[in-house]
């Protein structure tokens, strides 16, 4: 397990200050976010290996489609100024914020108030954040219609190339982790179709507005945008570089700031923790896992005939109701997201991508 960077509260600052030129951000928003919660890591069983591999090199690699993928050194705007201008000129919120941030984590207040001078407020991000009030039940057949957005022949032919294609790193992501590999798979492709789909938002901007441009969900975001902050210093980061969702998270498994602070691993060892890159994705997505109580090799969800168990739940189809006995680690794929429809999804896009990939010929299981 990774510890956590300690915080250096000078040198951020000083590399800051000699920065270079400013960078902008693209304002393209597309997914909702996750709600993380995180558990006590729970040593696991050891994972089988991957044998046979045999990536396809005509395959096309997902990383070409990255918007963004932030580099990290010299070239690191300075922010700096006295007064506090631009769409956020005439806000306290905006201005106790900088005063907590000085105070609590020894920023430069300079910077910070040059930083938030060049946000813009992004006017989609808050009606995305607006929730449209809704009229009666609820129709039938809600699974149905989410399970086709992610059970289609694309998602699992992607899956099983992404699998292919990052092979090596699927399989020791599970042996070091005790993850089962088709989840890892298919979290990053419900959450970003294998990194095809991350957005485009600049991070900072998204997480200023709903931090103070927003009352539902304020106070998560006022803490998320500590965390990015943090998270960007740490890393050295310009904070306007990393884009994605429109709600705050980043890269092929959408972190959070505040989980990527605590559980993203800098799994290729090339210094950095990029979770734009395949790679470092894949390993904390793992470890996410890992410590959010991953039982390795464990049932995830079975179908059932009763509907009368706490351990039951029940999806609405065309059809009718199905009904599901759900096990602990349909509670952990629950962590990543509070939703149901979203574990159901994840665990039958895993299932699927795994026969895709072992039926093919190209990988085998070696117990
Ligand atoms: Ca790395």
């Amino acid at each position: 397990m990774k510890k956590l960077v300690t915080v250096d509260l000078l040198k951020p600052i000083l590399v800051l200050a000699l920065a270079g030129l400013a960078s902008g951000c693209a304002s393209n928003h597309k997914k909702p976010y996750r709600v993380d919660s995180h558990r006590t890591y729970k040593p696991t069983a050891t994972a089988p290996s991957v044998s046979s591999i045999a990536a396809n090199p005509s395959l096309p690699s997902a990383a070409s489609s990255y918007p963004v993928t932030p580099s990290p050194g010299n070239a690191l705007p300075g922010y700096s100024t006295s007064y506090l201008s631009g769409p956020y000129a005439g806000y306290p919120s905006v201005r106790n914020f900088v005063r907590y941030m000085v105070q609590r984590h020894g920023f430069s207040e300079s910077y910070l108030i040059g930083l938030f001078s060049n946000a813009h407020r992004l006017e989609s991000v808050i009606r995305l954040e607006t929730p449209a009030p809704s009229y009666g039940p609820s129709k039938p057949g809600s699974w149905t219609r989410y399970r086709n957005k992610f059970l289609t022949e694309d998602h699992i032919e992607h899956g099983a190339n992404f699998w292919r294609n990052n092979a090596a790193a699927i399989q020791k992501a599970s042996v070091q982790y005790g993850v089962d590999p088709e989840y890892i798979v298919g979290i990053i492709g419900v959450e970003t179709y294998f990194g095809r789909n991350i957005g485009k938002t600049c991070i900072f901007d998204s997480l200023t507005t709903l931090a103070f441009d927003t009352h539902r969900r304020s106070k998560f975001f006022t803490s998320e945008l500590e965390n990015f902050l943090l998270m960007t210093r740490e890393e050295g980061l310009d904070p306007r570089q990393p884009v994605g969702s429109w709600a705050g998270a980043m890269g092929l498994g959408q972190f959070m700031p505040s989980s990527f602070r605590r559980l993203a691993v800098d799994f290729n060892h090339d210094g950095r923790r990029d979770l734009w890159h395949e790679h470092d994705a894949i390993g904390s997505v793992a470890h996410y896992f890992a410590r959010s109580g991953w039982q390795f090799n464990s049932p995830v969800a079975r179908p059932s005939n009763s509907a009368h168990s706490p351990s039951v739940i029940e999806l609405s189809t065309y059809g009718g109701n199905e009904y599901w006995h759900v096990y602990p680690n349909f509670k952990v794929i629950k962590s990543y997201n509070n939703s149901n429809k979203y574990a159901m999804a994840v665990h039958q896009l895993a299932q699927a991508i795994k026969h895709r990939v072992f039926n093919s010929g190209q990988m085998a299981l070696r117990q």
